[in-house]
């Protein structure tokens, strides 16, 4: 797997959703350790940092990218291996990654379906497969359960949403993002995914996550939010905001209809703790306040580089 193609990839949102992200880039790293031609150790390191510098710069909100690379880079960093042993070090670090990663969605769906009550209504905001998993766990298990998907403007990751639940047997409403207040009554929980959990428990998601958040408040719904470990932000902890990516305004209208017109195109947004009642990990559920505690226990190793 060509990094730049993967990089590509990840750019155009060929490639998409925080976890799924992570896990192309570990593969891509992968790939480069399998088909690297360093002739040392030293070199090797080299190629593979600067092939996790250009996954990194792929999209920014998501820090399962980032926690990814590092994951791979800090174990043979770390390593005084010969070059032979080192490879295979990565490519099993790579593989731990991708194989730990899934089974976190897995276990977050079991975690998270005994928040699910039978007979719930469901709200859920763009494509998470952590929060799809919470769904369709709860629904393998017998729970009668319906769906509202909003269809998450501008690229629609929701149709996704509606027809992965639909192929399952879910009964799923799909509407604009814009009539969550309309339907809310009708809801008893809402789940989302995450890009990034700052250190304050703040839950950077999909445009439109933090007025759903709000709406949910209003009307005393619960929200959750469903996340793997890797997707906390450890340089949070010092302090660093997590960027919001913007991307091309011709996703939102073709800028020759409008000429004159300014158009924004902010595809994450920041939903503060207070609105969120239970991140789901695959560690367990927990309210957003233990954010530091997590990261403390997740990221403890990669403190030192952070400080560099
Ligand atoms: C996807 C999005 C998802 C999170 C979590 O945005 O905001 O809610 O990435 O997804 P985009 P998952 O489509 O712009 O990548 O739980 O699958 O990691």
């Amino acid at each position: 797997m060509d990094i730049e193609k993967t990089a590509k990839k990840i750019k155009s949102m060929e490639v998409r959703g925080a976890g799924n992200i992570a896990r192309t880039a570990a593969l891509a790293l992968k790939t480069c350790a399998e088909t690297s031609k360093a002739k040392t150790s030293k070199e090797f390191v080299k190629g593979l940092k600067e092939a996790g510098d250009i996954l990194i710069s792929a999209r920014p909100s998501a820090v399962s990218l980032p926690n990814a690379v590092r994951f791979i880079l800090h174990r043979a960093e770390s390593s005084n291996l010969d070059l032979l042993p080192l490879k295979e070090l990565v490519i099993a670090t790579a593989d731990e990654f991708i194989k730990d990663s899934e089974n976190a969605v897995k276990r977050i769906g079991e975690i998270g379906s005994g928040r699910i009550s039978d007979g719930d209504t469901i709200l859920t905001h763009c494509n998470s497969q952590a929060a799809l998993s919470v769904i369709k766990t709860a629904f393998r298990q017998g729970k009668d359960i319906k769906v509202f998907a909003t269809e998450a403007r501008p690229r629609y990751q929701g149709h996704i949403t509606a027809r992965e639940l639909t192929k399952e047997g879910i009964p799923v409403t799909l509407i604009v993002d814009s009539a969550v207040r309309v339907f809310i009554k009708d809801i008893d929980k809402v789940i989302v995914g995450a890009d990034s959990i700052a250190v304050n428990g703040a839950v950077v998601n999909k445009i439109g996550t933090s007025q759903l958040a709000l709406i949910a408040n209003e009307s005393r719904t619960l929200f959750f939010v469903a996340a793997e470990s890797y997707k906390f932000h450890p340089a949070t902890v010092l302090g660093e905001l997590i960027e919001i990516e913007e991307r091309d305004a011709s996703e939102v209208a073709d800028p020759r209809d409008f000429k004159g017109v300014k158009i924004r195109n902010p595809v994450f947004d920041v939903t503060p703790p207070e609105y969120v009642d239970l991140i789901i990990t695959e560690r367990g559920v927990m309210p957003p306040q233990a954010a530091l505690m997590l990261i403390k226990e997740q990221f403890g190793w990669i403190h030192s580089d952070m400080q560099e």
